[in-house]
């Protein structure tokens, strides 16, 4: 990972936020108390002393806050995304536009090849890449090829066969110090044998999506065996209401592109 993040690019949930892609059964997002807890996130990175863009919605793009699924950021290297789902995938227009405030030329997700930024799993020396139904394996090569040329090692971990998982990050999240945090019941495949593993347990399971940002850890509110867990082991918590972006399959590192 980035040893510190100084940057955040965040989009603000529009009105037609409703009508994104969700399996969830908890009902309809309320608009309003989104962006509150939009509002929230953005002030609790300010607080960790990045600098956080906000972009305006835009009504085309239901999910067009998620912004991690359109692009990937690793170190000096960005990558704008083909994210899987057809009705995301002009997202990275606005993205893309966007980053080229600090990205001078991104390399892009092309041909056949579907990624989401939700399968990308950066620890400190290797990039994992979630394959899904949303980042397919043409996808998944192109980003470790581009990764290879930027110096760093990449490992496609196919988590396909694993039900109720979006995204590789859905239920795996680097921790930093050697760690990562997995929700209980995943496969124990080889990928994550090298890490400490502290378990999310499936009760939890959503709280499994977290994001390190420098010395503290972003988590969901509300997921107090997880939370006592990291906290005995010294992690330093901020806990972040994410109800109206649960509803509709967002976790809380997919609000927003660190860097
Ligand atoms: C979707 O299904 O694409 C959105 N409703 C949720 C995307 C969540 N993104 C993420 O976990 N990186």
């Amino acid at each position: 990972m980035s040893s510190r993040f100084t940057r955040a690019l965040l989009r603000r949930p529009g009105r037609s936020y409703a009508q994104g892609i969700t399996t969830s059964d908890e009902g309809a997002p309320d608009l309003g108390l989104a962006l509150a807890q939009h509002a929230a996130y953005a002030a609790a990175l300010a607080s960790l002393g990045l600098e956080v863009t906000v972009l305006e919605a835009d009504e085309r793009f239901p999910d067009g806050t998620f912004v991690e699924d359109a692009a990937v950021i690793a170190g000096d290297l960005a990558v704008i995304t083909a994210p899987g789902a057809a009705s995301r995938r002009e997202e990275t227009a606005a993205i893309a536009q966007a980053l080229s405030a600090w990205f001078a030329n991104p390399a892009r997700i092309g041909g056949t090849g579907t990624l989401d930024g939700g399968d990308i799993c950066e620890t400190d020396d290797l990039v994992l890449i979630g394959v899904t139904a949303r980042t397919n394996e043409a996808g998944a090569r192109q980003l470790a090829g581009l990764l290879g040329e930027a110096g760093r090692k990449a490992e496609l971990v196919d988590i396909r066969a694993v039900e109720g998982l979006l995204h590789l990050k859905t239920g795996v999240t680097w921790l930093g110090e050697g760690r990562i945090a997995i929700a209980e019941g995943l496969p124990a495949l080889p990928a994550f044998a090298r890490f400490e593993q502290v378990i999310v347990p499936a009760a939890e399971a959503y709280a499994a999506n977290c994001v390190r940002v420098n010395d503290k850890v972003l988590i969901a509110a509300g997921y107090p065996r997880f939370a006592d867990t990291l906290d005995a082991l010294g992690y330093r918590l901020l806990p972040l209401e994410m109800s109206e972006f649960r509803k509709m399959d967002g976790g809380l590192s997919c609000l927003s592109l660190r860097f």
